[in-house]
C-alpha cells in the first residue's frame, strides 16, 4: 500500500529537490550507562563542570518534587514538573553568559534556579499570588510565557533592539516541541534568519504536547525545519548534560559572533504528566516511561562521576544541601501572602485611568455587598 510519503517507483528517475532522508542521531558524550562515547572522549570530559551540572540538576529535581507535594497538599494551585528535563535546562543555561537575556516557557524551573530565582519567586505564580514571579531585568530571565511560542517572537524583537545597542549578544528562547507547531515560532525562525539576529532557539523536545505525541505533530524534526529557515541547527541528546552544554556553547558562540541565529533541539522526555491536572497513564504506556527512566539524566552523570573518582562524601554533602532546599521550598511556599485585589487595578496602567477607576469602584461595591450579605 502506498502513502503520500512514498518515493516514486524505482524505475522512474526522482525529480525531487531534497528527497526525505534519515535523521542524524543526536550528539551524545555520555551514554545512559554512564560510559563516555568516542565523541565525548574527543571533546574531553570536564569533571568540574560535570559536578557543577549534577549539583544544579539535583537541586532542581528536589525543588520539583517538593512543589509537586505542595500542590497535592493544596498549597499550590498548579505545578508543571520539569522532571526528566534537568540536563536539557541546566546544560543549556550554564553554557550561556549571565548577561545573555533568556525568554523561558513555563517549565524551565531548573534553568530559573540556576539564574538565582528564589523558591518564593518561583512558586508565587503557581500559588496564584502574582501574574509573574520576579523582576525580569534583575537576572536577565524574562518571566514565564504560558501562551505557547509567543516568547520566541519576544526574543526576536528583543534581539532587534539588542543589535541596535551594539556589543555581543545572545538572546535565548526556550520552547517545546508542541509550541513548535505554533505559527509564531515559524515567524520567529524566519525573521531571525532574514535579519541575522542574535537569537538562540532552544527546543526541548520532550516527546509530548499534553497528550499529543510528536509523531502526530510533524514529519520533519524541529532542527531540520529550523535549518530550512536558514538557522544554524544542532541536535543533541537532551538527557546528556555535558553534551547539551557543549552544543549550546558552540551554538551560542556562533550567535555571539554575529553569524546569525541558531537552534538547539534537545531530545528529552517529560517524565511527569503535562501538569498536576492530568494523568499521563491515560495516554501513554508504562513501557515508554520505563525506556526513558533508563535514560535518566541524573543517573548517568552520577555513574560517570562515581567512575571518575568523585568521593561518596561529595554526594552526601549535596544530598544535605538538597534537604535544606526542600525545607526552604516548603517554608517559602506557605509564607507567600494572598495578593491584594486592589493591585490588579493599581498595576493595569502606569498612570491613572478613568475606566480603571470605575472598575475599581464597581469591584469594591461588589465585595462590600458580599460582606453585608455574609
Ligand atoms: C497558543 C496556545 N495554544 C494552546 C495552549 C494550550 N497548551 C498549553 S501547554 C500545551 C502543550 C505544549 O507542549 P510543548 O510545547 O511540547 O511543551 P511542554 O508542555 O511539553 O513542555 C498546549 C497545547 C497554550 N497555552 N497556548
Amino acid at each position: 500500500m502506498s502513502s503520500t510519503h512514498d518515493h516514486v517507483a524505482n524505475d522512474e528517475p526522482s525529480l525531487e529537490v531534497a528527497p526525505r532522508r534519515e535523521v542524524s542521531p543526536p550528539v551524545q558524550f555520555v551514554t545512559p550507562e554512564g560510559e563516555v562515547t568516542a565523541l565525548g572522549e574527543q571533546h574531553g570530559i570536564d569533571l568540574d563542570l560535570a559536578r557543577q551540572l549534577y549539583r544544579h540538576m539535583s537541586l532542581a529535581r528536589r525543588l520539583d518534587q517538593e512543589a509537586l507535594a505542595l500542590q497535592r497538599q493544596g498549597e499550590l494551585g498548579l505545578w508543571l514538573q520539569c522532571w526528566g528535563q534537568e540536563a536539557a535546562q541546566v546544560g543549556s543555561i550554564l553554557a550561556l553568559r549571565e548577561s545573555d537575556y533568556v525568554f523561558p516557557s513555563y517549565r524551565e524551573h531548573a534553568a530559573a534556579l540556576v539564574r538565582g530565582i528564589s523558591p518564593t519567586e518561583l512558586l508565587s505564580q503557581w500559588r496564584g499570588a502574582t501574574h509573574a514571579g520576579w523582576d525580569p531585568t534583575s537576572r536577565n530571565l524574562h518571566f514565564y510565557s504560558l501562551v505557547l511560542g509567543t516568547q520566541t517572537l519576544h526574543a526576536t524583537g528583543y534581539a532587534m533592539g539588542a543589535v541596535l545597542d551594539g556589543g555581543e549578544h545572545v538572546v535565548a528562547a526556550y520552547f517545546g516541541d508542541g509550541a513548535a507547531s505554533q505559527g509564531d515560532v515559524s515567524e520567529a525562525f524566519n525573521w531571525a534568519a532574514a535579519r541575522d539576529l542574535p537569537v538562540l532557539f532552544i527546543c526541548q523536545n520532550n516527546q509530548w504536547a499534553i497528550s499529543t505525541p510528536t509523531s502526530l505533530q510533524y514529519r520533519t524534526p524541529v532542527h531540520e525545519r529550523a535549518a530550512g529557515f536558514g538557522l544554524r541547527s544542532f541536535h543533541v541528546d537532551g538527557n546528556d548534560a555535558l553534551a547539551v552544554h557543549a552544543v549550546t556553547a558552540q551554538a551560542a558562540d556562533i550567535v555571539r559572533r554575529g553569524q546569525g541565529p541558531a537552534l538547539v533541539e534537545a531530545v528529552t522526555f517529560r517524565m511527569a504528566g503535562h501538569s498536576t491536572s492530568d494523568d499521563p497513564t491515560k495516554y501513554r504506556t508504562a513501557e515508554e516511561f520505563a525506556a526513558w527512566e533508563a535514560r535518566d539524566p541524573l543517573t548517568r552523570l552520577r555513574t560517570l562521576l562515581e567512575h571518575r573518582d568523585t568521593e561518596p562524601s561529595w554526594f552526601s554533602a549535596l544530598s544535605a544541601e538538597a534537604d535544606e532546599l526542600g525545607v526552604e521550598v516548603r517554608r517559602a511556599c506557605r509564607a507567600i501572602e494572598a495578593p491584594k485585589l486592589d493591585d490588579l487595578f493599581d498595576h493595569a496602567y502606569a498612570h491613572p485611568h478613568s475606566l480603571v477607576d470605575v472598575e475599581r469602584l464597581t469591584h469594591r461595591e461588589f465585595v462590600d455587598s458580599l460582606e453585608v450579605a455574609g
